[in-house]
């Protein structure tokens, strides 16, 4: 960071305001200004059994599941190895290759999971296990989270100019191994530091006044990876505050992934951008270990290099209908295509969205909602089990499972508690059944099991119930206990609290705005919207959300209360609202889909399948590194609202 000094010419004047520059204090996001940050770990399955069993950086290491391999080492990608080949290929490319299988739990021991050398070859009474990598995913977070009190700490402690204050930083835990930070108020507050001289104009009258331009001609980006600014703009053009404000961001995230790396081993990549989506491409630029900025002035050029299916929610119907109708994927052609062009073969909001969105504004907030919404344990059969004796062995593993997840939730203190409980079956065709979980009951393993058993009878009276190909059971409808029911959004940054710092926790959805520092209509907007793009669909617009083995674990529809007394859902996957009566079918729906992608792994054990959609990744290199590649057409569970866990 340079030294401010005095601006040499007293004429030019930035291109933002005063009016702008406040919009970053409380995360407004239609600032110009604003900054935001995605990170993701590097492969990050694979970084978690390094840890946890000591492996050297440099050795090749391959998580498995039967036969599939879900994440790859950075040490090992050179060998050829992806998530696409099968073991046997594996072995041939590297034969040093260490390959872990991921825990497990098996039918009859006790509900336990473990990592097992057999586990391989024990589809069959095997079911797969994350605790492991949530766990990890946990300690992350927090180790973010606290990094983020610290920063600055020595600026905050000794300036008596400007008075200590609470800062709140938005988070969102995007999935397993993603988080998107809104550092809109600490850079804010840094800038405010740093150049004293943004400061008088913040309090006056006009708001709309122009800032004076930055005391700096040239920023030090440290490590960084840049990409390049658009052509119209050069290096050599000064610096404006959206550059400052983009090196305060990367200067935050370069402490916090040093955090992240000092206290638990791990590597992890980010992006930085004005909004999401940006942020979001960017952190796959350069990866491993490598931050990637995206200034404003670049947005244009590093977009258009782009397919737009390679765009958070463009990756499925959307994307393919847009394809169909415009004849291409390039952003750089659909640039040429005017609103109303766009407006003849989409709906009204859907057409000024996408002509947004591939002009790099995307408004959507981080949004810090923490709470897991409901948690699935499945298994598909190869071959179909046919037995009741079969399937309650299943309920068991499955009863177990939930049960481990929920007491990490908080149910032993009666922090939370799911109140309805749901088993899915599939046969010759998909069914679902649900009843409520007693309040008066303790929720135990054994409640689970016993509630799970009487579904499974009451689909077993339906008929049709054997062969069953794939069993799940799941449990929803959280709400807060007693002990715990303030809400708390986002959470305090300030030094001296960051010890005290706690998981943030709040009710559901109709509380949601209570504690909020973002205003309840700009929430309800955002999620009206995203409904009406989903509206646009028969079925949902996420369809390849989920990450194989996360599957289900935060996702399921919700039940909302509505004041008016008709029970209605709101789907946390695509946000769609919707009367209770069209819950199951779209449930099913979704629920469908996940068990598809595992199937496909699952399917690999006897038959090794192609690449999946999901592979056409980095078709295009953007950063100074040219390696990686800017997205791919999976979407990912970032691009929604989602629980953390
Ligand atoms: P990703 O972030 O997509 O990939 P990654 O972390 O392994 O590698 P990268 O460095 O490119 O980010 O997924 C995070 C974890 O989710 C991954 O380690 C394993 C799991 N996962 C699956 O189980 N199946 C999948 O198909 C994908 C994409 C991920
Ligand atoms: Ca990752
Ligand atoms: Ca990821």
């Amino acid at each position: 960071m340079s030294e401010p000094t005095e601006s040499t010419d007293p004429v030019k004047l930035s291109r933002f305001t005063y009016r702008q520059l406040q919009g970053l204090r409380h995360g407004s996001t239609a600032t110009p200004l604003r900054v935001i940050a995605h990170i993701d770990l590097d492969a990050f399955y694979a970084q978690c059994e390094m840890v946890r069993l000591g492996t050297p950086r440099e050795t090749p290491l391959a998580v498995r599941q039967w036969d599939s391999l879900i994440a790859v080492n950075y040490a090992a990608r050179p060998f050829g190895i992806t998530r696409f080949i099968n073991i046997a290929e594996a072995r041939r490319l590297c034969p040093d290759l260490v390959l872990q299988h991921v825990a497990t739990f098996r039918e009859g021991e006790g509900g336990r999971w473990a990592y097992r050398d057999d586990s391989y070859k024990k589809i069959n009474t095997d079911k797969v296990c994350l605790d492991p990598y949530r766990a990890q995913s946990r300690k992350i977070l927090q180790t973010i989270k606290e990094a983020l009190a610290t920063w600055n700490d020595d600026d905050n402690g000794d300036n008596t100019q400007t008075p200590k204050q609470e800062v709140t930083v938005g988070l969102e835990k995007a999935s397993i191994d993603e988080v998107f930070i809104d550092l809109s108020p600490l850079v804010y507050k840094a800038l405010l530091q740093r150049y004293p001289e943004l400061r008088a104009g913040t309090q006056d009258e006009n708001r709309d006044a122009e800032l004076p331009i930055p005391p700096t001609t040239a920023l030090q980006w440290d490590r960084d990876c840049l990409i390049d600014l658009d052509k119209i703009e050069t290096e050599e053009d000064d610096p404006d505050w959206d550059d400052v404000g983009m090196l305060i961001g990367s200067e935050i995230v370069r402490w916090v992934r040093k955090a992240v790396w000092e206290k638990l081993s791990y590597t992890c990549s980010a992006g930085l951008a004005r909004n999401k989506m940006i942020a979001k491409l960017g952190s796959a630029c350069n990866k491993p270990n490598l931050q990637t900025v995206v200034r404003n002035r670049a947005v244009q050029d590093f977009l258009g290099g782009y397919k737009f299916t390679q765009i958070r929610m463009l990756g499925g119907k959307l994307g393919d209908h847009i394809t169909a109708a415009f004849g291409t994927e390039k952003v750089s052609e659909l640039l040429n295509v005017s609103l109303e062009q766009l407006r003849t073969r989409l709906d009204e909001h859907t057409a000024s969205w996408l002509y947004g969105i591939i002009r790099g504004d995307d408004r959507s907030e981080v949004n810090p909602r923490t709470q897991i919404k409901s948690m699935l344990s499945a298994k598909s059969f190869r071959p179909s089990i046919s037995s009741i004796d079969q399937a309650e062995k299943w309920l068991r593993i499955f009863a177990a499972d939930i049960y481990g997840r929920l007491v990490e939730e908080g149910v032993l203190e009666n922090r939370r508690r799911p109140r309805v409980i749901t088993l899915h079956h599939r046969g010759s065709q998909s069914r679902s059944r649900q009843i409520p979980i007693p309040g008066s009951n303790v929720i135990n393993e054994d409640l689970l099991y016993d509630l799970a058993n009487t579904l499974l009878r009451q689909v077993v009276a339906d008929g049709q119930t054997w062969p069953c190909s794939n069993l799940s059971l799941s449990v929803s409808s959280f709400e807060d206990g007693v002990s715990n029911n303030k809400a708390i959004e986002g959470f305090l940054v300030r030094g001296d609290q960051a010890k005290a710092l706690t998981r943030s926790s709040r009710p559901r959805d109709t509380d949601t705005a209570q504690g909020g520092h973002l205003p309840n209509d700009k929430r309800r907007k955002l999620d009206s919207d995203g409904a009406r793009i989903d509206q646009f669909f028969a079925n949902p617009v996420h369809s390849e959300d989920t990450e194989t083995g996360e599957q289900g674990t935060s996702q399921q529809p919700e039940m909302d209360a509505e004041p008016n007394g008709i029970p209605r859902f709101t789907c946390l996957r695509c946000s769609k609202s919707m009367p209770e009566y069209e819950k199951e079918e779209h449930d099913d729906w979704h629920f469908a889909k996940d068990l598809a992608i595992q199937d496909r792994e699952e399917a690999k054990v006897s038959q090794p399948t192609p690449p999946t959609k999901s592979s056409t990744r980095g078709a295009t290199a953007r950063g100074r590194g040219g390696r990686g590649g800017g997205g791919r057409s999976k979407t990912e569970k970032g691009q929604m609202r989602l629980a953390f866990q």
